[in-house]
């Protein structure tokens, strides 16, 4: 049985770049719910794994087709906000440091050039999905975005994302209405980059 994510800070923390009743809605109603189905849809298949990671980069090892449908989406909506709430925080390192950021410098440039290429992927993502920093085996740092609650663990072996900015409405529109450029000039301003970070060395 997988848990969702235990917020370590308040619904109200992150305001005023992301509001509480989004946080509430977001995580109370989205990330619960999506946990749920990932939980009843496992027990259908029976799967006895203990990492949702796992899960989803074999998700072809997977026969029904309905259940495998079910287990991306609801097991990426798990996963996806898991990592999404996790390197969220009110107080947190405001900017990257030490091996990570020169890894961003070497593989974007700058630090800023990095916030230019997520928040570019993340407005021109058409409909809902996500925007990722992954990191591959060699410790490289790589950009990309994927549809709906899709991840870069399904895609590619060799990705795991250590930042995903949720662009799906539901993560901002409440407050910036249409505006998710302004929504994700917020996000990097709650970013906590020691959560980053901790991911970058695992
Ligand atoms: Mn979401």
């Amino acid at each position: 049985m997988f848990k969702q994510y235990e917020l370590p800070y308040g619904f109200d923390a992150l305001e005023p770049y992301i509001d509480k009743l989004t946080m509430e809605t977001h995580y109370g109603k989205h990330h619960s719910g999506y946990t749920n189905n990932f939980n009843v849809a496992l027990e259908k298949i029976g799967s006895k794994a203990t990492s949702a990671e796992e899960i989803l980069r074999s998700l072809n090892s997977i026969n029904d087709e309905s259940l495998k449908v079910a287990i991306r989406n609801n097991g990426g909506g798990y996963w996806n906000h898991n990592l999404y709430f996790s390197i969220l925080a009110p107080n947190g390192l405001k900017k990257p440091k030490g091996a990570l950021l020169a890894q961003i410098n070497r593989d974007f440039t700058s630090y800023d050039k990095m916030v230019e290429t997520l928040s570019n992927l993340g407005i021109s993502r058409f409909g809902s999905g996500w925007a990722w920093l992954s990191k591959t085996k060699e410790g490289k740092l790589v950009a990309t975005s994927t549809a709906n609650q899709d991840n870069p663990l399904m895609e590619d072996k060799d990705l795991t994302p250590i930042l995903g900015i949720d662009v799906w409405e539901h993560a901002y529109y409440l407050k910036y209405k249409n505006l998710r450029g302004d929504y994700i000039k917020a996000f990097w301003e709650v970013v906590d980059w020691t959560a980053v970070e901790k991911l970058y060395e695992l």
